[in-house]
């Protein structure tokens, strides 16, 4: 939506955006749209996760369709940069931020020129070498000069059908992407768009907002940056624009925000415009991890901060992730103790997933490649892959994820606040069990921790 319409302000240029998620498309039912769209240019994101498909849907558009111009993007490609050409029969790949380059390729395009001249891109030589331009662009620095997010090309209305993220219950939103790049530095993250955070001003974003509260009659709105409270001022313009709009939202972080740079007041600010559900990513437990990994969350004053957010009413959901390189049974159990002695309403206990280009794919790289191996990305969804990359075997580590779970969800103070507090207390049938279910899988425990 973002690439689009910044194309369509630069460009005469029609899009058709499909995603294939959420229609339940097909690679042949994809392919058959790019062609009856008849596209000149075909440009495919991917996430590592759908990376598999891209051989398959490249061979089929470039059979029918010999003269299209084949572009992949996405967070596959910042990836693992050149790879993401090998394999398919794209004509070339953008790493990181895609607009400027986007552009680029458009214009040599319409000019019927090679790519040779567009930075930073992955392209095929003549004779199919795969090389990178030199150079690249600069981040964007003033993104309110970016149009918005090409609303008219989606359904809006059709992901209220499916669920953003597991703890969150089913309603009519839409998401918001504020901020770019982050400066911090967690060895698991790819950081997509750089070391450098660029935002939109409070008033762009309340203006979105606004503009979506009116089209599609919504109040519900959740924020997917990467750090969406690391400018405070910002922070607090964008609480003071919704009262001063008169705006009744609902908002929600399930991405999580940096907990603990936050203050008193900015919670108070963020909860008295609007938001109720927050989640917050602790990661472990472990003082020693959080440096190893490239953290370094300070653990007290995120347990401080969850407790003032619940306090104000919201409903917090953790993040955590056993299973780092080096990690020892005492660290998991530091993790454990830090979730369960917090307010958090819910948590999810995932095992690390070592990506390529990141710090702990590196590191468990020196460890243990024999166990990166056989990693299978493909259509990997939450908790669906598993790979163990830390000190200990892996039986241990997959009790110490149900004894995570039992400990944390099997507490009756706990499952009374979720019932107190969960936001859409009709849907709490069907969601109590999923919580019990967790807790009781981790009572079949053959061996007793
Ligand atoms: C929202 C989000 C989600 C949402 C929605 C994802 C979706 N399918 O749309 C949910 C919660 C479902 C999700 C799930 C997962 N996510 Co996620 N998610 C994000 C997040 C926070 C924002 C994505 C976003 O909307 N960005 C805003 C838009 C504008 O950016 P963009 O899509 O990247 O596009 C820009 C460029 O990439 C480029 N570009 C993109 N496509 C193309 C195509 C062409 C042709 C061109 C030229 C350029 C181009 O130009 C765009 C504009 O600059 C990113 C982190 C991030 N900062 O981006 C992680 C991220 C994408 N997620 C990630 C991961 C790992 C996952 C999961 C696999 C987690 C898991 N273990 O299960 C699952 C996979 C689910 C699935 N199968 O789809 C990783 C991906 C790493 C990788 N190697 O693929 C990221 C990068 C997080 C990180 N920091 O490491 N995620
Ligand atoms: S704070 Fe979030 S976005 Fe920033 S480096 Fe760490 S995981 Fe990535």
């Amino acid at each position: 939506m973002s690439l689009a319409s910044y194309i369509r302000s630069r460009f005469s240029a029609e899009f058709c955006l499909v995603n294939q998620k959420l229609d339940n498309c097909s690679n042949d039912q994809l392919v058959r749209i790019a062609t009856d769209f008849n596209a000149d240019i075909v440009g495919l994101s991917s996430m590592t996760s759908g990376a598999h498909n891209l051989p398959y849907i490249t061979e089929k558009i470039r059979a029918i369709m010999p003269k299209s111009l084949i572009l992949v993007g996405g967070p596959h490609v910042s990836a693992v940069g050149e790879e993401s050409l090998a394999g398919n029969v794209a004509d070339a790949a953008v790493p990181g931020e895609g607009e400027l380059a986007f552009e680029q390729i458009v214009s040599h395009w319409l000019e019927g020129d090679g790519f040779e001249g567009v930075p930073g891109i992955f392209r095929r030589e003549k004779d199919g070498t795969i090389v990178r331009n030199p150079g690249g662009f600069p981040p964007i620095k003033g993104l309110d000069s970016l149009p918005p997010p090409a609303y008219d090309l989606i359904d809006l209305p059709a992901y209220w059908k499916q669920q953003s993220m597991p703890a969150l219950p089913f309603r009519r939103y839409a998401s918001i992407f504020s901020s770019r790049g982050c400066p911090y530095r967690c060895k698991y993250c790819h950081r997509i768009f750089g070391r450098t955070f660029r935002a939109h001003s409070a008033e762009r974003v309340v203006d979105e907002i606004e503009f979506l509260c009116k089209k599609y009659g919504i109040s519900d709105f959740e924020f997917v940056d990467d750090i969406f409270n690391l400018d405070k001022k910002r922070l607090f313009d964008f609480c003071d624009l919704v009262h001063r709009r008169n705006l009744k939202l609902k908002l929600v972080f399930p991405n999580g925000v940096r907990t603990d740079i936050l203050t008193q007041q900015e919670i108070d600010a963020l909860v008295d415009a609007g938001t109720y559900y927050t989640s917050f990513a602790l990661e472990t437990g472990s003082p020693r991890l959080q440096k190893l990994v490239g953290k370094n969350l300070d653990i007290e004053k995120f347990v401080r901060n969850v407790s003032f957010a619940t306090r104000r009413g919201v409903f917090a959901h953790g993040f955590t992730m056993l299973g780092f390189p080096t990690e020892t049974e005492e660290e998991m159990q530091q993790t454990i103790d830090v979730v369960c002695k917090s307010t958090l309403h819910t948590c999810s206990f995932f095992t690390v997933t070592p990506f390529r280009g990141t710090g702990i794919y590196d590191m468990a790289m020196e460890l243990c490649p024999e166990k990166l191996e056989n990693i299978d990305y493909a259509d990997m969804e939450y908790a669906g892959i598993s790979v163990n990359v830390s000190a200990v075997p892996d039986e241990v580590l997959f009790a110490y994820q149900r004894k995570a779970n039992r400990k944390f969800f099997l507490n009756p103070v706990r499952l009374a606040r979720i019932a107190r507090d969960f936001p859409q207390p009709h849907r709490l049938p069907f969601y109590i069990p999923i919580f019990l279910a967790r807790a009781l899988k981790g009572l079949n425990l053959k061996k007793i921790l």
